[in-house]
């Protein structure tokens, strides 16, 4: 298998596609569906080149290449990290032995429905992101959204070209479904529920690319585990990709909140929406609803589909080899506070085999929890007392042990209407998600940007803001 990428065939690939001319010609007969459903559910903005990068190689260091193309004729292809030599599987029931190059048919389905699920919300983004290109604070936001939105689109390839290598026509059919499902649709919806929510304005994008893709991020960490080789390597390339996207969440929520601390500072008010700036109470309601949409995404807080994809070798744990335990979790337990009905919380023990979804959770929580203190410490430097935090993880929950129960910011368990009348403090309403996309304006001018974000403090690959990131003409 080859390491350096050929673009010399239809489909840029690392994996010698053209050693395989039926799945080469299969891949050939997906990619204009592909580009068809971009054309119709990608980006809505035309430009005339974007400043973007491309994978040139999978190594190290130098892999991303710059240079202004037409979003359409972007190269996307199929690019999966260096194999190790001699990889053995670092987890569950089959620990020390060999990793797999092909897929066992005991764990076909159970692979095939974790690459459909990792593979529909790749495109599932782009379409929620579709409007977005029409209302961008800059030139350079708007390059980010396209670089973002490519490399979404590479994803879904990633995981087409599992299917179509792995997984014989079921999976052909699988990849063709994959382009039929849509963000929001009544009747053929995305799989998973975040994905079906709108991005409506870029403070909702910048949070979306923060929490949501920050799941990926986890998510693709386990995958990468995998002791299917061509999952795990697949997944090692993607997330070098992911740092990227989580860039622009993290910079872009922190130029709102500078930017918004300055308004403060500037008209000595909290009230900054008739100064053109986004009121601190509405970002802390925007971080309520995309932090816990993002943690439904990680399932039930016990789960035996995740038990049993740990045991099989399929999905491990974040960081799996640097864990200091048997990685078989036979006798391990964790704890956990359940809700009641009466309102008040119970400590149960768990399996910790069972609770691997909670685990991968916990190790998320934390990580978002870097983000809250970057935002306060603009805050605390502006010499603002406001103070960003994450609400209880029970909070506006649909999936797991806490759906179906009121919870509050703080954690406390109550009735309906307290919850009702509670809502409209702690979740954007209505009326916030107007204003905030009233002051979505499109800034295309070199070196502009809009009233409600700060300029970034660096530019793309070593170029200043006000180089042009987007042709117009
Ligand atoms: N919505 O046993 P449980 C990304 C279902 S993001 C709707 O707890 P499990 C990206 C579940 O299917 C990363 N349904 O579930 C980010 C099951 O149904 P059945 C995406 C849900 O399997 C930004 C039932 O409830 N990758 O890459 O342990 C931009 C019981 O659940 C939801 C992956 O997710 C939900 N949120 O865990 C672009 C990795 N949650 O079987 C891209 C692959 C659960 O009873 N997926 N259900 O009919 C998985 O590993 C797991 O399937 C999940 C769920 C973690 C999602
Ligand atoms: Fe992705
Ligand atoms: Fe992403």
């Amino acid at each position: 298998m080859s390491t350096s990428i050929n673009y010399e065939d239809k489909i840029p690939n690392n994996v010698d596609l053209s050693s395989d001319r039926r799945l080469q010609r299969a891949l050939e007969g997906w990619q204009p569906k592909f580009m068809n459903w971009w054309g119709e559910m990608g980006p809505a903005l035309e430009t005339h080149g974007v400043y973007l990068r491309t994978a040139v190689s999978v190594g190290r260091d130098g892999w991303a290449h710059f240079d202004h193309v037409n979003v359409p004729d972007y190269r996307w292809g199929i690019f999966l990290a260096e194999p190790k030599a001699d990889r053995r599987i670092a987890f569950g029931e089959h620990k020390g032995q060999p990793v797999w190059q092909q897929v066992p048919g005991e764990y076909r389905a159970d692979l095939q429905r974790l690459i459909v699920i990792q593979g529909d919300t790749e495109p599932a983004s782009v379409e929620q992101q579709k409007l977005l290109g029409l209302t961008a604070p800059s030139l350079y936001d708007l390059r980010n959204l396209f670089q973002v939105n490519v490399e979404e689109g590479r994803h879904l390839w990633a995981m087409v070209y599992l299917l179509h290598a792995y997984f014989g026509r079921e999976g052909r059919e699988e990849a063709e479904a994959l382009l039929v499902r849509n963000s929001g649709s009544p009747d053929s919806p995305r799989i998973l529920g975040a994905f079906n929510e709108e991005t409506a304005d870029w403070l909702a994008f910048y949070m979306f690319t923060y929490f949501t893709d920050r799941d990926g991020k986890y998510q693709l960490g386990t995958l990468k585990e995998s002791a299917f080789d061509p999952l795990s390597r697949t997944c090692e390339f993607m997330l070098k990709e992911e740092a990227h996207h989580m860039f622009v969440g993290t910079t872009g929520v922190d130029r709102v909140v500078t930017r918004s601390a300055q308004l403060i500072r500037e008209h000595d008010t909290l009230d900054i929406g008739k100064h053109g700036g986004i009121p601190l109470d509405i970002i802390q309601k925007y971080i309520n609803f995309h932090y816990t949409v993002s943690l439904d995404l990680f399932g039930s807080e016990t789960s035996t589909n995740a038990a049993n994809y740990f045991t099989a070798g399929l999905k491990g744990r974040w960081m799996e080899e640097r864990r200091k335990d048997d990685h078989q979790l036979t006798e391990h337990g964790i704890q956990l506070d359940r809700p009641n009905a009466d309102g008040t919380w119970t400590n149960d023990e768990l399996s910790a085999l069972l609770a691997l979804n909670l685990d991968l959770r916990g190790e998320y929580i934390s990580d978002c929890q870097s983000g809250i203190k970057r935002w306060n410490k603009i805050m605390a430097d502006a010499e603002l007392d406001f103070r960003f935090a994450l609400p209880h993880v029970g909070f506006n929950r649909h999936v797991g042990m806490h759906a179906g129960f009121h919870i509050t910011p703080d954690g406390s368990i109550v009735d309906e209407a307290t919850w009702q009348k509670g809502r409209k403090k702690w979740l954007p309403t209505s009326e916030d998600l107007a204003f905030v996309r009233s002051l979505m304006h499109p800034v295309y001018e070199r070196g502009k940007i809009a009233s409600w974000v700060a300029p970034p403090t660096n530019g793309i690959n070593n170029k200043p803001f006000d180089y042009e990131y987007v042709y117009f003409h």
